[in-house]
Formats: structure tokens, sequence, C-alpha cells
């Protein structure tokens, strides 16, 4: 039995010695100390004992079962330190591999230039308006005093969507300062900007649909001046400290008179070069004191309040901000046109 138990010992440390997992473990704790086991097969001979003898086979037994149990133990530690170590290097974080760069895409170069815009005229104390891009011929032309039969609201112009050219995309954002007449308490401090259409064929200048900021200030005593006075401050603040400006006469039917403004050619200084196209001025916007019949059409006397209004081309102003030559670069959103910015 002695040498039983021995044998049984060592071939059970021998075991545990190759042990790789768990499970095979959990087999060899069951096989030796298990209630089947071979460690009690070999206790339910102690019978067959004599009394003397019963004693110190017992305590070897003991000491047989003390070591194994110990032994497992040991196997199990070995066993999850192994695992532990696997798992650290299999899910190891090496801090110094770059990181993935997604790319997030930023604001368009129309849209930088109409933040500018807007932030200016905002600390000026203008209110930002949105409003409808399918229109009624009653706003977009009738209170514009553009009367019947002017040449911007025939079909070759203007997208109707019904016969009697009523119901149309506006040609222009003068719509909504119309509606600001009607709608907003005096003084009236107001930009707008958005999409307007017309029927152009797409070339390098045009395009059916362009974008356009108008403005308009109605006020007790506004005078021509103001309008010089603000348009030369915004101005500058867009093109710089310094630009030269001036304003030539113009016709507009909403305004009278009209203007349109130029800047001096930053590029050549005013002497003439392919930036201005020889004439040493660019036209950056048409402007006006708003025509008294307009006022009088939205419930304004004009014996009492006057104004000034101006509107300007998104694109246009984009294209020479950031010498972009074709208008056709803005729509077509081509990422390498647009990282550029
Ligand atoms: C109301 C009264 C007056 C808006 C104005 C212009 C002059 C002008 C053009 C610039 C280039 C349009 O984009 S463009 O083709 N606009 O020159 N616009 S004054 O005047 C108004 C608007 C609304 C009630």
């Amino acid at each position: 039995m002695r040498e039983q138990l021995a044998k049984m010992k060592a071939e059970a440390l021998e075991a545990l010695g190759r042990v790789q997992t768990p499970s095979d473990l959990d087999t060899l704790r069951v096989q030796y100390l298990g209630k089947k086991g071979e460690l009690t097969a070999v206790l339910k001979q102690m019978g067959k004992l004599s009394a003397e003898e019963r004693p110190a086979m017992g305590q070897l037994a003991n000491e047989v079962r003390a070591v194994l149990e110990e032994a497992l133990d040991r196997t199990g530690r070995r066993l999850e330190q192994a695992a532990l170590e696997a798992r650290l290097k299999a899910e190891a974080v090496d801090v110094t591999i770059p990181g993935a760069v997604h790319d997030i895409g930023h604001k368009h170069p129309m849209y930088i230039a109409l933040d500018e815009i807007k932030d200016i005229f905002v600390g000026m104390g203008f209110t930002v308006l949105d409003g409808p891009e399918i229109e009624l011929a009653t706003y977009n032309f009738d209170k514009l005093n553009a009367e019947e039969g002017h040449p911007s609201r025939d079909w070759s112009d203007t997208f109707y969507f019904d016969t009697e050219s009523r119901v149309m995309l506006r040609s222009q954002t003068s719509p909504m300062q119309v509606r600001a007449m009607e709608t907003m308490p005096l003084p009236i401090r107001i930009i707008a900007p958005g999409r307007v259409y017309r029927k152009d064929e797409v070339d390098a200048t045009h395009s059916p649909m362009f974008h356009q900021v108008e403005g308009m200030v109605i006020d007790k005593g506004v005078t021509m001046a103001d309008l010089k006075g603000t348009l030369n401050t915004v101005i500058e603040k867009l093109y710089g400290e310094g630009t030269v400006t001036r304003f030539r006469p113009h016709h507009f039917p909403f305004t009278e008179p009209s203007c349109e403004m130029d800047i001096q050619c930053h590029k050549c200084g005013g002497k003439g070069c392919p930036t201005c196209k020889g004439e040493g001025w660019i036209e950056v916007l048409g402007a006006g004191m708003i025509h008294p019949n307009v006022l009088r059409m939205s419930g304004i006397d004009p014996e009492v309040y006057s104004g000034w209004a101006f509107g300007m081309g998104l694109e246009r102003l984009a294209m020479g901000r950031f010498k972009i030559a074709d208008l056709r670069l803005i729509f077509e959103n081509d990422v390498r046109f647009l990282e550029q910015f």
C-alpha cells in the first residue's frame, strides 16, 4: 500500500507538470482526490491492514493528499498566471502607434465669406432674416416697384410654377425685406441672405441658382450718407482697412437714387490689370435709397420714414475673395477644390 501511494503521488505530480488547461486540471483533481478517485480507492483498502499498521498508513495517506492538494492549487495558480500573461500580451496597446485620421471636412468657402458678412452686420445691430425660396410674384416684383411688363418678369427669365405667373422661385432675396417691412416694427435693420433663381445658362460667371445677400435700413432721417458710410465700413472690414471705394449712378426699380459700388483693384492699385479687366475698379454691390413707392406699398409713409438697401452676389464675392476663376467650381463640390480653403 505504501508503494501504491508513492506511485500514485509520483504519477499525479508528473501529470500536473504537463497540465495546460483548467479543465485538464479539474480532470486530474477528480481522478486523484475525487470521491471515486484513486486516493479514496487506496484508503478503502485500509480495512485490510492490522491495527498497528493503520495509523502510520493513515498519516501517510493524509500527507499524500496534502501534497497533491498543494500541487493542484499551485498548478491552478500557474495556469491563471499564464492566462493573464497571454491576455496582457494579446490586448497590449501600443500608445506610440499614430491614431486613425478621419477627414471631418469644413465649411464651404462661400459660407466662410457669408459668415464674415453676417458677423460684420450683426456687429452693427442688424438682424439676419431667412425666408421662402418659393415666392409670390407680388412680393418678388409688384411690391418692389417692378411693374407688369418689366423684363425680369418674363417667362424667359423667371421660373414660374403656374401659367398665371403668380407663384415662382424668388429671383432675388428682396421679397424677404418686403415681408419684414410688413411685419417688423420700425426702425428696421436687417440682412437677408439666401438662394435665388434665374433662367441663366451655366457658364464661368452664371448659374440658374446663386446666392445673394441683401440688406436694408429704414428709420426717420436716413440718407444716402448713411448708405455710403455703412457700406464703406462693411467693405473695409471685408476687404481690409484703407480699401478705396467709389459709387457710380445706376438704376433699379426698387431704389431711387440707385448706385453701384466699386472697390479699387487691390492687385494693380487702380492702374488696370487682368484681375480688374483693365478697369482699375471691381464692382462689388448695388444699392440705393428705397423707392418711396416701395415704402408706401408696404404701409410705410415715405414722408416720415426713409431707408437705404443694398444687394450683392455671394458667389461673386467669394470668387474675388478666394481668387476663384470659374463659378462652376463653387457648386461642383469637388473635394480637391474645396480642400484648398
Ligand atoms: C427692398 C427695397 C430695396 C436691394 C438691392 C441691389 C441694389 C442690387 C444685385 C447685386 C448683384 C443683385 O445679386 S445681384 O445680381 N442687387 O444691385 N439690390 S438695391 O434693394 C431693395 C431690396 C428690397 C424692399
